[in-house]
């Protein structure tokens, strides 16, 4: 097929009313900072980044206290603090970050420790690494001043041991509250991050999508830049935000290029999946979207001054 008709058909190949842009002349969206991030609790940590954006702050550091904002919120039962543990009552994280310049930072497995979004922009800072996971992990955030708490919750801890009586299958999109933040500076220079304790009652040692750099979240500071939430198994087979970057570059406009990765979930289960991704994707020229499979999906977006709430429906 020639390129130019399949980039009009698109990848069901069906046919789609999208105008493709010319990404090379992407305009930077300079002196007007951007905020998304993925669900209700997006938008408190929203402010978190606002804070440091008003002062001139750059992006990666204000991607990172929003993640920070959510990891330290016991009520919020996907991420960090009060998260929700896995089959063996262990509360386990995944952390990713990526700036700019392309550099990227992440933690698997992580146990006991608060912040792992701030572990692993240490990696990404301080070591000659992408990725550190479990008691290596724990270690290096240790020897490099982090404290280690116990994280799981009396909340968490008798939701777990009610869970343990019929051991019943969940899935991420009951608990879905991983926060997936992208940031637009008044540069115009994009950053990301990303933190969960993933999937409840998971298996002990199963690491999704969250610390996978171009699964939950990618940044190309010429184009734009993506992250997920949902069932990581999904997003990972599918490089999701790597995905939804490309379709960036192919021309696609934010939204649609979020759509455009998952058709290719949706292929994959027959037209069918029963199961939950979200994504959302920023542009180089400050413009957002986001789409999700099934249901609804809520993110946050500061952008002129505002910090509102929005919803998109289910694909499907
Ligand atoms: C995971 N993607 O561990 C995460 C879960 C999630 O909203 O996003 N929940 O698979």
């Amino acid at each position: 097929m020639k390129r130019r008709k399949f980039l009009r058909t698109g990848i069901l190949g069906l046919a789609s009313p999208v105008i493709l842009a010319k990404s090379k002349n992407m305009k930077n969206n300079k002196n007007n900072p951007v905020v998304l991030s993925t669900w209700n609790f997006g938008l408190a940590a929203n402010e978190q980044a606002i804070k440091i954006l008003r002062k001139g702050g750059n992006a990666m550091d204000a991607a990172e206290m929003a993640a920070r904002h959510a990891e330290s919120d016991p009520d919020n039962n996907s991420v960090g603090l009060g998260g929700l543990p896995d089959e063996k009552g262990k509360v386990t994280l995944d952390a990713c970050v990526m700036d700019s310049k392309g550099n990227a930072g992440s933690v698997a497995f992580l146990q006991n420790i608060k912040h792992p979004v701030s572990v692993a922009r240490k990696v990404m800072d301080d070591t000659k690494h992408v990725m550190l996971v479990g008691e290596g992990a724990r270690q290096f955030a240790v020897s490099s001043g982090f404290e280690e708490t116990n994280l799981l919750t009396k909340k968490s801890e008798n939701e777990w041991k009610k869970w343990l009586k019929n051991k019943r299958e969940m899935t991420p999109h009951e608990t879905h509250d991983t926060i997936s933040v992208l940031v637009q500076d008044k540069n115009g220079d994009l950053s990301g991050a990303c933190t969960t304790s993933g999937w409840a009652y998971k298996m002990h040692g199963r690491v999704g999508d969250s610390p996978i750099i171009g699964s939950a979240l990618f940044v190309d500071n010429e184009i734009g830049s993506a992250a997920a939430t949902g069932l990581g198994e999904e997003v990972i087979k599918t490089v999701g935000s790597f995905l939804v970057v490309e379709m960036m570059r192919q021309g696609y406009p934010p939204e649609q290029a979020c759509k455009e990765a998952l058709n290719r979930v949706i292929k994959l289960h027959n037209g069918k999946p029963d199961f939950q991704i979200g994504y959302i994707a920023m542009r180089k020229d400050g413009e957002v979207g986001a789409a999700c499979l099934k249901w609804s999906f809520e993110y946050a977006l500061y952008k002129k001054n505002k910090n509102k709430l929005y919803k998109t429906k289910g694909m499907m």
